[in-house]
């Protein structure tokens, strides 16, 4: 039978474009951001319409789960990943780690571990991503499917996290390795407080949970800036490359694995200040003000470019214009004090307008109002003051810290010395115990003579059962019979006590031990 399909209606049937191979994978570089390796790629899901040009899989999807094909369409993407694979390992590049966006959340352990025997790939160059409704949703099987497949290496990560719906208690108690940031709340870490926040939370859970974090939809250095000193471990974005074919994979690959020059540093102890005005030449003048300067300026005509700059540079000192088209100077402010509360702020502005001046100051937004037109050393004063304020708050902030990491340390010292003080303890009554136990009497005598520690054995010949501590030994022991015991010099002598003879050894404490005194032995002998 033959199927008509009217001209200009295009199918949105998964079925048809698996049967005319029109399903086709782009790879996007996952950078590690300590060291800008490229440690593996995203295999990402394109159709290459015949009507429609390049559909992405959120076109397609809802079609897909109408007609039930995603565990076909799974299964292509899991095997074209691992034959990619198993080409980079080929080529001479080795080990290098996909991640497989899944719809299925099971069904497909078997078929992976096939896929990766046959193909001699290790299991952890796998890496799954699953929606957080796909992993919330899991059942008991799926679950366990996931857990088989993490005995083997391959790791699973939870996709687009903060922006779907998160069951924390649930999440907690998933198998899960890796935590994607979604892309939403990348791309508004720097201009959106919230986002910024919401990232800062992310990041926390992850670490909380013992995740990895992998960053995606980095566009700009602000963004990466902002995720790098968050100590997150992987990106991927449009920064540092678009998705693009196997072939452009392999030329990348070859030309070398690294993004390192791409990554941004900071040094420590430079001055940068950010001047934002929507006139250029204000701009300009202020520039020829500051030449000279200790300070690295730099200049933004928007909000968001400024935004971008902030989240670049480790800014001090922030100068708006108060009357802009696009926001106001305090309100650009307020919401630069939001993302950076250490930075000190300042508005320069013709226009003085009481009421949005005296918001701004009591909401501590700025530290400064200046007012145009300025005088340039007094302008030039002002900001070197400006950057000592900044410097001595963060001055106080690092002392804190070390504050805080000083008392931990010491925290963990006592803790330390509790626990050996504690074990020491048990040791000695052991120790008293079983000197109890012994039937020998022993003394243990101070250097005054006074007796210290006294056995069992030792009070009952001597005491008639009850402790002679506190004695003095020449009290309790009779003299011997060549000499007094009192000097209790090291040596043996010998005494009757109750018709018995004793041989009286004196052994001088300190040898292996922080003892001091004599130690006094009673030995029963025959020699009288
Ligand atoms: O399903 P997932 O969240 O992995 O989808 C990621 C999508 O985002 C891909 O289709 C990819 O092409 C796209 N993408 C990857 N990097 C960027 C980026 O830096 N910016 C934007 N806007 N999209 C990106
Ligand atoms: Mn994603």
């Amino acid at each position: 039978m033959m199927t008509v399909v009217a001209q200009g209606t295009a199918s949105t049937d998964v079925r048809e474009a698996l049967a005319a191979d029109q399903l086709r994978l782009v790879f996007q570089p996952q950078i590690h951001l300590a060291t800008g390796q490229v440690v593996g790629f995203e295999a990402l899901l394109r159709w290459h319409h015949p009507q429609r040009g390049i559909l992405l899989p959120r076109e397609f999807l809802p079609d897909m789960e109408r007609s039930g094909l995603e565990t076909s369409v799974t299964r292509w993407v899991i095997e074209r990943s691992v034959l990619q694979l198993r080409a980079w390992e080929d080529l001479g590049h080795r080990g290098l780690q996909m991640a497989v966006s899944v719809f299925a959340d099971d069904g497909i352990v078997g078929y992976l571990q096939d896929l990766l025997a046959r193909h001699e790939i290790a299991g952890n160059q796998i890496e799954l991503e699953l929606a957080e409704s796909v992993l919330t949703d899991a059942s008991p099987a799926a679950v366990q499917a996931l857990q088989a497949l993490r005995r083997q290496g391959v790791a699973v990560a939870i996709d687009d996290f903060a922006a779907g719906h998160s069951n924390l208690r649930q999440l907690a108690r998933l198998p899960l390795d890796c935590l994607k940031i979604d892309l939403s709340v990348v791309q508004g870490v720097v201009t959106d407080p919230s986002d910024a926040m919401v990232a800062r939370m992310a990041c926390e859970i992850a670490r909380a949970l013992r995740l990895r974090i992998v960053v995606e939809g980095v566009e700009t250095e602000g963004q990466l800036q902002f995720f790098s000193d968050l100590r997150c471990e992987l990106a991927q974005g449009f920064f540092f490359a678009r998705p693009m074919e196997a072939a452009d994979t392999v030329a990348m690959l070859a030309a070398g694995r690294t993004f390192a020059q791409a990554l941004p540093q900071h040094a420590t102890g430079e001055r940068h200040l950010l001047m934002l005005d929507d006139e250029p030449n204000i701009l300009r003048s202020l520039r020829r003000v500051f030449r000279g300067q200790p300070w690295t300026v730099h200049i933004a005509n928007t909000p968001d470019e400024a935004f971008e700059l902030l989240a670049r540079h480790p800014v001090g000192v922030v100068m708006s214009d108060q009357r802009m088209p696009l926001m106001r100077g305090t309100d650009f402010l307020a919401r630069v004090k939001r993302l950076y509360p250490d930075t000190v702020r300042i508005v320069l502005s013709g226009y003085t307008e009481l009421q949005s001046v005296t918001e701004a100051i009591n909401e501590g937004a700025i530290y400064k109002f200046l007012t145009k037109p300025w005088n340039d050393t007094q302008l030039n004063e002002e900001i070197e003051q400006a950057f000592r304020q900044f410097e001595m708050v963060a001055d106080t902030r690092r002392l804190q810290q070390r504050l805080r990491e000083t008392n931990k340390q010491l925290e963990s010292r006592l803790l330390q010395n509790e626990e050996r003080l504690q074990r020491e303890e048990a040791a000695l009554d052991v120790t008293h115990e079983a000197l109890g136990l012994v039937p020998v009497p022993i003394l243990g005598v101070d250097a005054n003579g006074m007796i210290a520690i006294s056995n069992a054995a030792a009070d009952l010949l001597l005491g008639d059962g009850s402790s002679v501590v506190g004695e003095h030994v020449c009290d309790v022991l009779p003299d011997s019979r060549d000499s007094r015991l009192g000097g209790l010099q090291p040596g043996t002598r010998w005494v009757r006590i109750a018709g018995t003879t004793y041989e009286v050894r004196c052994n001088d404490l300190g040898a292996a031990s922080r003892g001091m005194g004599t130690v006094v032995t009673l030995i029963q002998g025959a020699n009288t």
